[in-house]
């Protein structure tokens, strides 16, 4: 992406790594020495000692303190007030990127613009001595996920273990439907492969084929595989998925040394909890790319339609990819001249998938009705989406609340 930042208007493209309340951390896409160079050039009529004080995480690959401490690099003498909750250390990945703490342009706010992790951004006038800048734009998003919500995801590495706890078919299958249903890449990891003997490896291995699935067997306490893993990885945005006690955490403190997660912390339960909320934060991996986790869920809700179900099993995939139901809206259940329907292993997976979402759907067109607060919204291809009704504004009084707000930005708007 180098070369499309311009230094006339002295913006820089980054991604954003994490939302801390107000503020966004940006990993910049340009290295260390181009922003070392400009930081030179602004600071060279001070001393080096005094301007600038490098202060970077605990843990930071060796080569990158060298390259610091040579040169004049971010000092942290803003006079942005920034929460103490928010960390204000300039920060230098061990990527080399430099990570800036920026705030959204007003100009966003007003339009309601989002900014989600992972989000592309157009940063301006950073001030490289501060550690901060200004997101002035969010590019286009390739993708979006809910849960966790992350922008512009390439892949999903779904960790599942061979052995402690055991390898559950059924709770595979419904992860892989899960995660094929968002349309983002899957690549599927086994952990524990120091438990099983080879035999039993390749058993579970043309099993999975069958599936239609590629596993890559590891181990991430005899550190097998682990460099294939990391080859996939890189350049990329990740999002790591799995049931919990697999092995995520320990699987990406080794890809990541300063991630410093809690190995065998069980985060279902809180991460569940209506009130608490939920922190997504993408990990720099050191030789590039980016690598999210998602604190447990064990059972994946299935929120697809029916007709797309069979879709997301690759061996129904593959049948209907040389032939056609005598139904285009055929569900594979009992139909007449189904192609799908047949004696492949996880057929019994989706019959009973199939239910779960024909069930959800039922209870959704239930709400639809007139006097529910959900109304249907038909989007593109055909797809079917319920919203909530908002009443129409001019029943509504806006509550104090929202005057004061009002009020408050416009205090704002003139201040800027
Ligand atoms: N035998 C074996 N145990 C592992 C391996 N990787 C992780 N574990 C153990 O599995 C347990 C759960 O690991 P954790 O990373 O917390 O799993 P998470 O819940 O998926 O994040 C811990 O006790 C780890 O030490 C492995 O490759 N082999
Ligand atoms: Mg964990
Ligand atoms: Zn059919």
């Amino acid at each position: 992406m180098r070369g499309e930042v311009s230094e006339a208007t002295e913006q820089s493209l980054g991604t954003v790594l994490a939302v801390q309340a107000n503020f966004y951390r940006v990993q910049l896409d340009s290295e260390i020495e181009e922003i070392r160079k400009q930081c030179v050039a602004e600071h060279s009529e001070r001393e080096e000692s005094h301007c600038c004080v490098v202060r970077v995480p605990q843990v930071i690959a060796r080569a990158s303190v060298q390259k610091l401490a040579n040169g004049v690099f971010p000092c942290t003498d803003s006079s942005v007030e920034v929460p103490s909750s928010v960390k204000t250390a300039v920060e230098m990945s061990s990527s080399h990127l430099p990570i800036l703490l920026c705030t959204r342009r007003t100009r966003l706010k007003k339009i309601g613009q989002q900014v989600m992790v992972g989000d592309r951004v157009v940063v301006e006038e950073p001030d490289w001595a501060g550690g901060r800048g200004a997101i002035a734009e969010v590019l286009p998003r390739k993708s979006e996920l809910d849960r966790p919500a992350i922008a512009n995801v390439n892949q999903i590495l779904l960790v599942f273990a061979v052995a402690d706890p055991p390898l559950e078919p059924y709770q595979l299958s419904r992860f892989l439907v899960k995660a094929q249903s968002t349309d983002i890449d899957v690549i599927l990891c086994l952990n524990k492969s120091d438990l099983i003997a080879k035999e039993q490896q390749v058993e579970i291995h043309e099993q999975l084929e069958h599936w239609g699935y590629q596993p890559i067997f590891i181990s991430v306490n005899k550190s097998i595989n682990i460099d294939q893993v990391a080859r996939k990885l890189k350049d990329k945005i990740t999002v790591i998925a799995g049931p919990s006690g697999v092995g995520k955490s320990s699987l990406i403190n080794t890809l990541i040394p300063n991630a410093n997660l809690r190995v065998g912390e069980v985060s279902g339960k809180l991460a569940r909890g209506r009130h608490t909320t939920r922190h997504v934060e993408l990990f720099e991996l050191p030789s590039g790319g980016l690598l999210a986790d998602t604190p447990g869920f064990n059972q994946p809700d299935l929120d697809c339609v029916p007709e797309e179900l069979a879709s997301y099993f690759p061996e129904a995939r593959q049948r209907l990819a040389v032939d056609s139901c005598r139904f285009s809206d055929c569900l594979h259940r009992d139909e007449p001249e189904c192609i799908v329907r047949g004696d492949w292993e996880r057929y019994e997976h989706y019959l009973d998938f199939l239910e779960e979402v024909i069930k959800r759907q039922i209870q959704l067109n239930q709400q639809a009705d007139p006097e529910s607060t959900v109304k249907v919204k038909t989007k593109g291809k055909g797809k079917t989406q319920y919203e909530p009704k908002l009443e129409s504004k001019k029943y509504r009084r806006s509550s104090r609340r929202t005057q004061l707000q009002e009020l408050q930005q416009l205090y704002q708007d003139e201040e800027s």
